[in-house]
């Protein structure tokens, strides 16, 4: 760990916490052994089942788990699913909606298939946690978030965006310039599958050139504002500016 990595300095995590990523903090060799126990036990019960399943299981599993155990099972891609909250309403076609308003002439409201019948971008790049994990060629598929800006006619008075999620916690945020590059993405489909519900899903932000934690799950709002307003992590010390490699005292190699 770098001493220097604001994650470093924390406190050692209180399992009442949730204002934390699952596994900072906890000590490495209990979390190893008891995620090696819990992998065991994993094995014989969910063998025979799908990968879909499998992934439902998990992050069930992860939301009752404050500890962040179960972010050490593999779950067939390596990622692990986080959320600061203990539940997250599902939304589907039938209610998904993302909202696009302030600093713009004419503000929006997306369902999934208006957001579907947008052109499509994808991309395959790796995906990387500021707390270590990184996942390699991940695809990512969705609509430009500079499509939506430029439909919604950006005021010149705007600078930047804050993001919002229908788990009712997290935000995030970018400069406007930030979320003008082709690299961000409304993302509608990762891993080459319709986002599922653990993942973030049906919708969430995909900014490839940064941590993952700007990757804004359960997006349901994208405000444009006149200056950056920290998101959620961003208020309890991660940087706001998130490039791979070049922030948060890290020096992993570049996604993009
Ligand atoms: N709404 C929401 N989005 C979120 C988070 C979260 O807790 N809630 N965690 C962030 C962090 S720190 C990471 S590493 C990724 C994890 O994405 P995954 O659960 O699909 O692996 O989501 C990011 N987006
Ligand atoms: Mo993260």
């Amino acid at each position: 760990m770098n001493p220097e990595h604001p994650e470093a300095r924390e406190a050692p995590a209180d399992p009442e916490d949730q204002d934390r990523e699952p596994e900072r903090g906890a000590p490495i060799g209990r979390r190893v052994l008891l995620g090696t126990l819990g992998l065991g036990a994993l094995g014989v019960v969910a063998a025979p089942v799908l990968q879909r399943g499998m992934e439902s299981f998990l992050g069930a599993a992860a939301q009752k788990d404050p500890t962040g155990l179960t972010g050490l099972l593999p779950n067939g891609g390596g990622f692990r699913y986080y959320s600061v909250t203990s539940s997250v309403p599902r939304k589907s076609a039938k209610n998904y909606r993302l909202t696009v308003d302030g600093l713009v002439d004419k503000p929006a409201s997306y369902t999934l298939a208006d957001l579907r019948a947008l052109p499509q971008t994808r991309m395959v790049k790796d995906v990387q946690c500021v707390t270590g994990w990184r996942v390699p060629d991940t695809p990512f598929e969705g609509v430009r978030l500079s499509e939506l800006l430029d439909a919604a006619g950006v005021r010149s008075t705007a600078g930047a965006i804050r993001f919002t999620c229908f788990d009712g916690a997290y935000t995030e945020s970018l400069t406007l310039e930030q979320a003008r590059r082709a690299d961000v993405l409304v993302a509608l489909r990762m891993q080459d599958k319709d986002i599922s519900h653990n993942h973030g899903g049906p919708v969430r932000l995909y900014v490839a050139p940064m941590y993952f934690y700007k990757s804004a799950k359960w997006l349901s709002g994208i405000e444009v504002t006149e200056k950056v307003e920290p998101g959620y992590w961003e208020k309890r010390g991660y940087d706001i500016d998130a490039w791979v490699g070049r922030s948060n005292g890290r020096d992993d190699e570049p996604t993009t």
